[in-house]
């Protein structure tokens, strides 16, 4: 049994920041465990992680394909729901690691509408499920390397994003293809404050975009997205740092010049277009080198495009990959 949960749009928006009143219900649920009113509560008061668990387990996605890429090394073990549900970065609800799990959990990711726009033949404003239900659902298992040198491996579902970019036919003059993140102060705390340009922006190049590996995630572990990581529909290149994989996206545009990204509008010395995981070209403030997996006690060292090299370098070929970080 769960708590009804309110819809979005009946919480009064200063009821979904302020961490006091998180904190102080964490308290209140350790002292009515602890005067054994906890039974009594059921799961109602089950720890904010394990609710969240609960939550996304009802929502399982029907016939996917399991195991359409696995590519694991021996060294590789999928991370536990719970570490791919509360260890997040999603600055649209705070900057913090454990905030996203918490700012998002009222979060409505639907109805979803996505705009197509620019160079294709085929534009226009479309629901999730017309954009998503043509394409045959996939298991895909990736690593995935934040910049900030942390990993994990994420059992994702999703569809190839070249499939869908097959669909709008993009014209002659399309060279990338650039993504938007919703932009909703109001559903989304964390635009409320300036520490990235909103709506946050991504883009590939067009054929880094119809590349096999790239997909549009909506779920993982077998169910449906989960608001912290990026309801209802979120890109993921696994050969690329995490901030390529742009969540909780509204918007798809084919474009003839580069498209701004948000990393790169933020701090561009540090964070390229391209930003291909690469242990050779450090970040300006750290080394790239090693990097941290998440349920690792030792470090372990960084695989050039994350270890997808057969599939992806081909992309890159004669490109200093130094000046194109
Ligand atoms: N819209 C949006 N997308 C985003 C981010 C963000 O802050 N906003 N963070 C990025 C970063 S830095 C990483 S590492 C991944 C994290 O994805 P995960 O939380 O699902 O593991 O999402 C990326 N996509
Ligand atoms: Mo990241």
């Amino acid at each position: 049994m769960l708590i009804k949960i309110r819809k979005a749009s009946d919480v009064p928006s200063s009821e979904i920041t302020p961490r006091s009143i998180y904190f102080d219900r964490r308290k209140f649920i350790k002292t009515a465990a602890l005067a054994g009113a906890g039974m009594a509560l059921g799961q109602a008061f089950l720890p904010e992680a394990a609710e969240a668990a609960e939550a996304a387990k009802e929502k399982p996605l029907k016939d996917y394909v399991k195991g359409a890429y696995n590519k694991l090394g021996p060294k590789d073990k999928i991370n536990k729901f719970k570490d791919i549900t509360t260890y997040n970065n999603f600055y649209e609800f705070g900057t913090g690691k454990d905030d996203p799990a918490r700012n998002a959990k009222f979060f409505d990711p639907k109805p979803w509408r996505i705009t197509v726009a620019g160079e294709a033949k085929t534009t226009g404003t479309f629901d999730y499920d017309d954009l998503v239900k043509p394409h045959k659902l996939e298991e895909r298992i990736y690593r995935m390397r934040c910049v900030e040198a942390w990993s994990m491996v994420i059992p994702w579902v999703g569809i190839p994003l070249a499939d869908v970019i097959k669909r709008f036919e993009p014209t002659g003059k399309a060279k990338y293809v650039a993504f938007e993140t919703l932009l909703d102060p109001k559903r989304m705390p964390g635009q409320r404050s300036s520490v990235l340009e909103w709506p946050y922006v991504e883009g590939l190049r067009l054929d880094e975009a119809m590349n096999p590996l790239a997909i549009l995630a909506v779920g993982l572990y077998g169910n449906e997205m989960p608001n912290q990581n990026g309801a209802p529909i979120r890109l993921v290149v696994p050969w690329k740092y995490g901030f390529k994989n742009i969540k909780s996206i509204v918007k798809m545009t084919f474009t003839e010049k580069q498209p701004a990204t948000a990393w790169n509008d933020a701090a561009a010395k540090e964070y390229g277009f391209y930003s291909n995981v690469n242990p050779a070209v450090d970040h300006p403030r750290w080394s790239q080198a090693t990097e941290r997996r998440i349920g690792d006690f030792f470090r372990r060292g960084t695989q050039m495009y994350n270890g997808y090299a057969e599939e992806v370098a081909s992309l890159y070929t004669g490109m200093d990959l130094t000046k194109n970080f």
